[in-house]
């Protein structure tokens, strides 16, 4: 049985901590056209956590999600890496889960499955080691109803796959193009912040034919433990998520809006209603939610959809889309 992120080590909050009624989440000005992918409200679970199984991906549209993404699958299954993969900071998490997942010609059930009974886009998450292997993997997550695909090429902490081919252009430019073609869904990329100049990235992505972007994959980082003098994460290394980096998050999708015509999906840190607003502003057209499920719980995306509903009623806007970018007018 995969470990699921949030439930390594949180002490849960009661799941349900304000439940907001169901018109809100249907509202009009809260609707996303998505690079064709059609969302009842901007907010999406990022992949990696809970996106799994088709239960948890329900679990998370039910629980108001306009989107969900599955945890990254490729063509092999991989255990990924020995425990702990996961360590609780005073401002988010680090993981090095290491890529476990069963392949996707196992992994094509849970995607049969969800797609029986999810109201929302699923898009699945795919990594390989090289461009032909992200295509094939690609080809076979829409072929069982995937509704797009989110392209790794960010992971922090794999040898020769995630961010290691995010960085290269060329090769990443090269797996677009295959993915594209091979494809007939909206391909996502998801960058990387540990580059020296993400919009560079972006751009090539957005020249090489992707649909959309999703910024951002986690932080490089890691934890010792001080009564050991061990690293604590069994990979040593990982990525941070949560809090501490939402506002290096929102500069990147800013600096990515003002290089790109493509959709941007905002990630890193977004846990209520004001995160989510200042990453619209800075040019999102949704946000991903992922480590805050932990702390705050599933409800987390009601939460956020009623607040951007309630801040956009009070501002006078009739639309997400009025306000994506607003903070780049001067
Ligand atoms: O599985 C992971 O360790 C992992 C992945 Br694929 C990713 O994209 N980002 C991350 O922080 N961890």
């Amino acid at each position: 049985m995969m470990q699921e992120l949030s439930f390594i080590l949180l002490k849960r909050q009661p799941i349900l901590k304000i439940i907001h009624g169901e018109k809100a989440l249907n509202a009009n000005c809260l609707r996303v056209n998505l690079a064709g992918l059609k969302l009842a409200n901007p907010t999406m679970l990022a992949s990696g956590i809970l996106g799994y199984t088709s239960e948890t991906l329900e679990t998370i549209a039910e629980s108001g999600a306009g989107a969900v993404v599955t945890k990254s699958v490729g063509l092999a299954p991989r255990k990924g890496y020995v425990n702990p993969a996961v360590v609780q900071t005073s401002c988010g998490l680090i993981n090095a889960m290491g890529l476990p997942n069963p392949g996707i010609d196992e992994f094509v059930r849970e995607i049969h499955d969800a797609k029986a009974v999810l109201g929302v886009p699923l898009i699945v998450s795919v990594y390989g080691f090289s461009a032909e292997e992200y295509a094939a993997v690609a080809r076979k997550a829409v072929v069982a109803g995937a509704d797009g695909v989110e392209l790794n090429v960010s992971c922090p902490h794999v040898k020769e796959t995630g961010s290691e081919i995010g960085q290269n252009l060329k090769v990443l430019a090269e797996v677009v193009r295959k993915v594209k073609s091979a494809v007939n869904k909206p391909v996502i990329v998801k960058l990387s912040p540990n580059v020296t100049s993400m919009a560079d990235i972006a751009e090539a992505s957005a020249e090489a034919g992707a649909d959309a972007l999703t910024v951002m994959n986690t932080v490089k980082a890691m934890a010792i433990d001080v009564e050991t003098a061990l690293p604590i994460l069994g990979n040593r290394v990982g990525g941070l998520s949560g809090q501490a980096v939402k506002p290096i998050a929102v500069r990147h999708v800013y600096d990515v809006y003002e290089r790109v015509k493509v959709p941007i999906i905002g990630c890193g840190g977004i846990a209520d209603w004001r995160d989510a607003v200042e990453f619209i502003l800075a040019g999102a057209s949704a946000v991903q939610i992922g480590t805050a499920i932990a702390t705050e719980g599933p409800s987390v995306f009601k939460t956020v959809a009623h607040g951007i509903d309630a801040f956009l009623k009070r501002k006078g806007y009739r639309s997400v889309s009025e306000i994506v970018g607003l903070s780049h007018r001067c």
